[in-house]
Parts: C-alpha cells; structure tokens; sequence
C-alpha cells in the first residue's frame, strides 16, 4: 500500500534552507510537505554557523522567528584580521554603515522548528530513498519511505534544500548540470568551549603555523577554529594540543586573554568552493547548500542560503498569489550572480587568511602585501567590509 500526498510545494530538506522556505510560504497561506532524512533533535545539534548579515536578521524578522535573536545575539560593528599577531580591525559600521549578529545556526534552525509546530506544517521525519520524480511535468512527484512503507507526493513545485550531500541535485540529468568545485588542502578543527571569548569581536588569524579563527557563541561560550590537515583525526588532538596550537598562532599579546577549558564539543570540517548551475530544472528549484557551498572562511554559507530562500519564496508567492511566474522564470539566474560573487568573496578572504602548502615563498610574500594594503587603504578594508556585512539583494 502507498501513501498518496498532496501539496504545493515539496520541500525536500529540513536545514534553514528549507525551514525558513517553510515558514515564508506558509505566512503566505501556500501549502507544504517537508521531507528530511534526519529527525528534528538530529538537525538542530549540528555546530555550524555562528554569524548573520543584517539581511537575513531582517529575512528572520520578516519571517516572525527572530525574537530571541534580538534578545540573545551579539550585534559586532566589526572583525579582526591578524597576521602573524599584528591585529587590524575592519570598521564595518565605520565602512559600511552595517553591522552583523553573533547567533549560532543551531539556535535559528530551533527557532525556526518551534515556529514550525505554530504553523502546524506537514514534515516527514527519518525518510529514506527519497527520489523526485517528473520534473520536467507541471506535477512533479516525490517518491520516499517511511517506517518500511511508500509514499507518494503529488506537488507543482519540489524545493531541493536538502544540501551538499542531498539527491535533488543529482535528479538534474548531468547532460544540463554544470558544477564547479574548488576543495581545499586542509580542513578546520573547530571547538565549543563554555569560557568567554578571548575578544569581544571576532578574529581571523594568519599565522605561519596556519590560519585560526576566534569566534563565539554569547559572552560565555566561545567558538574557535584551527587550520588543520584535511586528513588530520580529531580524536588526535586533545584540548592541550588544541588550546597550544591556537594560542601561538593567535600570538603572545591575545593569548595572554585566552581562558582555556574542556571542550564540550570537537570537530573537523573539509573546506570546498563548488557550483552547481542551473539552480532550476523544470520544476525543481535547488537552495542552500544543495547548490553552493563556500569555505567558512567568509561566514557566507547560512546567509547565501538565506538569500536563495528569500528569492526562491518570492518566486513561489507571487506565482500563486499573483499568477505571475516572473520570479520562477529568472530565479536560477539572478541567484547565480549573486552565488559567485560570495563564492569570490569566500575563496579570496579563504586564499588571503590561510597557509597553503603549495604557497612559494612569492605567495607568502603576496598574502602579507595584501594584508598591509587592507590596513593602509580604507578602500581595501571597505572591499573586506561590504561583503563581509553581505552585498545587497538584486
Ligand atoms: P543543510 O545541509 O543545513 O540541510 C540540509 C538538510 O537536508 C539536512 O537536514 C539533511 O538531513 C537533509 N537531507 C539531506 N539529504 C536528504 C535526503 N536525501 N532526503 C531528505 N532530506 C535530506 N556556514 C557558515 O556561514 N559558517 C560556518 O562556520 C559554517 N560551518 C559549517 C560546518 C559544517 C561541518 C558544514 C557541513 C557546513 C557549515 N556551514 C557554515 C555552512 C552551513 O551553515 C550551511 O550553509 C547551511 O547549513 C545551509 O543550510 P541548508 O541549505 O539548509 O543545508
Ligand atoms: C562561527 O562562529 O562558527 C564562525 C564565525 C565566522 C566564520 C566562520 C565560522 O567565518
């Protein structure tokens, strides 16, 4: 026996992507089913993110989820960029007249599922062989199960936010899809340690024994980030190693601030630049990591999703709500130039702030004139600035 289901839209991806996608469609009165592989305590005890652009404050504003946001994020006018221990700090209220809030991806995905229940939305849990299907018909079908049974999705749209590993992008036929990728030569050891923040705004750090990054989670809990080999193991690396490591590389006078501790949570993640283009086929609409990710580098990858999101919800409304498919029909090209330019933001900051194996002593050379020219010139710094608070929507 098959379950048959009806919607709207199919939103495949239970992250941010697809939970804000949710939660814009359903203030709009639009049906939705929402599919994920995972269940709800799963998704929200993924460390990820941890800074948002005013422009997607304002998307989860818009989005009647940022209450606490307002209550418990940190607003920072501006970062630190360090090289080898001289610190310069980027003025982005001073360059940009933006600033940008400290709040952990997990506590917008919990916002986010709480509103959800308000909403009283249809989300399947732990589904397996999800397969969209007919994308090319205008009613595409989404095919998965559930507790050993079928079931079927009847829907107009299917949404892929379903992210880097997910299977709507693969339902695009590769003789249409391109993809574009970039990995990295190393990966990020990152850290949650319940010890306040050895500064009060974030620094990105270049060191010769690799990059590292200070950041945090409230005044009380700090999030910090080791350049690390791409193969390296975590379970080698205790918090002596770690709290060692990253206090050379932050330098004498900032560590002199550092409060170690035991870390409560340890991970590596792989860094990669990748593409995938079209982000339409036929009535399958990709957002969110499903079509682009960036090195963390530039803290772009929650707010590119966001942005997609925003775009992709506009599209959907005013389809159903104006009859006008304007928005659906140029969706995919709008988003990508908005996609490449984070990219480049994300790959150039990623190129700048880390110590590349391959790099001749010419390109460390390179890479400490770039950084003396940001500290020089109020036009490089507002460059760093402006794409770092996030360019404006088209
Ligand atoms: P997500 O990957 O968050 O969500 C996709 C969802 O789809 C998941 O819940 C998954 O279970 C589900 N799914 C997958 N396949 C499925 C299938 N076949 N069927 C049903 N469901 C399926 N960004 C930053 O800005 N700063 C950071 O520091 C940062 N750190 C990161 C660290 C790691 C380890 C990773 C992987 C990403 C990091 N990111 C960071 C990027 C991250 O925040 C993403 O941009 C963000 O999660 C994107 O959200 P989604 O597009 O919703 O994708
Ligand atoms: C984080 O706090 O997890 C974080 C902040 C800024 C980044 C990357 C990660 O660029």
């Amino acid at each position: 026996m098959t379950h048959k289901h009806k919607t709207q839209v199919c939103i495949i991806g239970s992250g941010p992507s697809g939970l804000l996608l949710a939660q814009f469609l359903a203030q709009a009165g639009i049906d939705t089913i929402v599919l994920d592989r995972r269940d709800r305590a799963y998704i929200e005890g993924r460390i990820r993110a941890g800074v948002l652009e005013q422009g997607t404050v304002a998307a989860l504003e818009d989005a009647g989820v940022a209450d606490r946001l307002y209550a418990e994020g940190l607003r920072h006018d501006g970062f630190d960029l360090a090289f080898d221990g001289t610190r310069h700090r980027i003025d982005l209220v001073g360059l940009t007249g933006k600033s940008v809030m400290v709040y952990g991806q997990t506590e917008v995905t919990r916002d986010l599922f709480s509103a959800r229940e308000k909403q009283g939305q249809t989300f399947f849990f732990n589904v397996e062989n999800v397969v969209p299907t007919d994308l090319k018909s205008d009613k595409p079908i989404v095919r998965f199960r559930q507790n050993g049974e079928d079931h079927t999705i009847s829907c107009d749209y299917i949404a892929g936010c379903d992210g880097f590993r997910g299977v709507s992008r693969a339902a695009i036929p590769s003789d249409v899809l391109k993809t574009f990728e970039r990995i990295y030569p190393f990966g990020w050891l990152g850290i949650l340690v319940e010890k306040p923040p050895v500064s009060d705004e974030l620094i990105y750090a270049n060191h010769a024994r690799g990059f590292a990054l200070a950041s945090m989670r409230s005044k009380t809990r700090s999030r910090y980030y080791i350049q690390c080999d791409v193969a390296d193991d975590v379970a080698l690396w205790s918090d002596d190693r770690f709290w060692e490591e990253f206090a050379a590389r932050l330098g004498p006078d900032t560590a002199a601030s550092l409060q170690t501790g035991t870390s409560f949570e340890k991970s590596i993640a792989p860094l990669r630049s990748f593409v995938a283009e079209p982000m339409r086929y036929g009535n399958l609409f990709l957002a969110g990591d499903a079509a682009h990710i960036v090195p963390p580098t530039g803290a772009k990858g929650l707010n590119l999703a966001v942005a997609d999101i925003r775009m992709l919800s506009r599209a959907l409304i005013t389809h159903y709500n104006a009859s006008n498919d304007i928005y659906l029909d140029t969706y995919s090209e709008t988003m990508l130039k908005r996609v490449w330019k984070v990219e480049r933001f994300s790959w150039q900051l990623s190129t700048l702030m880390h110590q590349f194996p391959e790099n001749s002593p010419f390109e460390k050379r390179m890479q400490r004139a770039e950084f003396d020219y940001i500290t020089s010139s109020e036009a490089a710094s507002k460059v760093i600035a402006e794409n770092y608070v996030g360019l404006p929507l088209e």
